[in-house]
């Protein structure tokens, strides 16, 4: 009655009865069958408005969630940085870093040192018969690392300026690929806050000898997103350990400085007349494609003396054009599971560059 338009009929069961009796009169009244099939029409047509009503709600509900999830990923991303900066400037004690003596204005180096950090993987955990590796040992890797260019850099007395490129794997990840979970430790934002809390240890130390620049590209395991269809250009690790180191140099003033890689994946160095070229080494297959080091050059309008890049975990140096190189440098990680599996063996080794005018010296460090 309601639907029809009559909203203050009465509803007591003798008005009922006597519509009914008046429509039997007339003969409008439906047969049995006729009455069932309404009946059922009827309940039909509720249960679909139900259901539309169910569906309109969920379908409100989802778009306030996908809002909701938006705002939070907003909010995780930023607040992840700043969370991770802030805990990370509150913990440490800048009183027990070594006292830094050279500053940017008093740099002219006879020569300089390119200091290259390539595949530390920080937060991968496994012990297998041919070797070892978890974050403590990152950890105690990196400062036997820039003890040895310390007592470098000390011996050779004419280095100055040290140039210190990170080639990227800084982190191991989390959910890369599906068989190396368990070879993992820690989640990924304590990989990305400690490893670059290491980093920073690690350039304060080589501070102390030297006026020291900090730069860092991404490589495969630097993405957060694990799929790499789905990641976002620059959404890395590296990015992340990049802002801490920044925030970290502003406020220790002159200590180290950080330097903007050129890309995300991309960076180079022009020292002494001398031209050097960084690429993790997934994307720019230096180890079996020589034609990398022309075709770097022609991108970049540039004359490379060098490429150099990590990835592939172990040292290799190809001449390909007259004193001009592709270099691949080693990895903190050494040997591992995924190595065995693939039947590649190598130790852990790291690379540097001396540069001065007369020409560079590429040298492989075993750690
Ligand atoms: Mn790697």
């Amino acid at each position: 009655m309601i639907k029809s338009g009559f909203y203050d009929s009465d509803s007591n069961e003798s008005y009922r009865c006597l519509i009914k009796a008046v429509q039997k009169e007339q003969g409008s009244l439906p047969s049995v069958e006729k009455h069932a099939d309404m009946l059922s029409s009827n309940k039909l047509q509720g249960l679909k408005e139900k259901i539309g009503e169910l569906h309109y709600a969920k379908f409100a509900e989802q778009q306030e969630r996908r809002e909701l999830n938006k705002v939070k990923r907003d909010i995780s991303k930023g607040a992840l940085v700043a969370d991770s900066i802030s805990n990370l400037v509150a913990d440490m004690n800048f009183a027990e870093l070594p006292k830094s003596k050279i500053y940017k204005n008093q740099v002219k180096s006879p020569s300089s040192l390119i200091i290259c950090l390539s595949d530390i993987h920080y937060g991968a955990d496994f012990s297998i018969p041919q070797n070892e590796y978890n974050p403590e040992m990152s950890a105690r890797l990196l400062d036997e690392y820039a003890g040895k260019l310390i007592s470098f850099i000390k011996m050779r007395k004419d280095i100055i300026h040290v140039h210190v490129v990170n080639l990227g794997d800084s982190i191991e990840h989390a959910q890369m690929r599906q068989q190396n979970t368990f070879e993992v430790r820690k989640t990924v934002s304590e990989q990305v806050t400690e490893i670059a809390r290491l980093i920073w240890k690690f350039l304060a130390r080589l501070s102390e000898v030297a006026y020291v620049t900090y730069e860092g590209i991404a490589g495969n395991h630097d993405r957060l997103n694990g799929n790499y269809k789905n990641a976002l250009t620059g959404d890395t690790a590296s990015t992340l350990i990049n802002q801490i180191i920044r925030s970290l140099a502003e406020v220790t003033d002159g200590r180290v400085e950080y330097v903007e890689a050129k890309d995300y994946y991309f960076t180079d160095i022009d020292l002494m007349g001398h031209s050097f070229a960084f690429v993790h080494g997934d994307k720019h297959k230096v180890d079996s494609n020589n034609s990398v080091l022309s075709k770097l050059g022609d991108i970049h309008n540039k004359h490379y003396d060098a490429v150099i890049a990590g990835h592939i975990h172990h040292y290799k140096m190809t001449e390909v054009g007259e004193n001009r190189f592709q270099v691949n440098f080693g990895s903190f990680k050494g040997i591992d599971p995924y190595a065995v599996q693939q039947g590649f063996a190598s130790s852990r080794s790291q690379g540097i560059i001396v540069v001065n005018k007369k020409g560079y010296e590429i040298r492989r460090v075993t750690l």
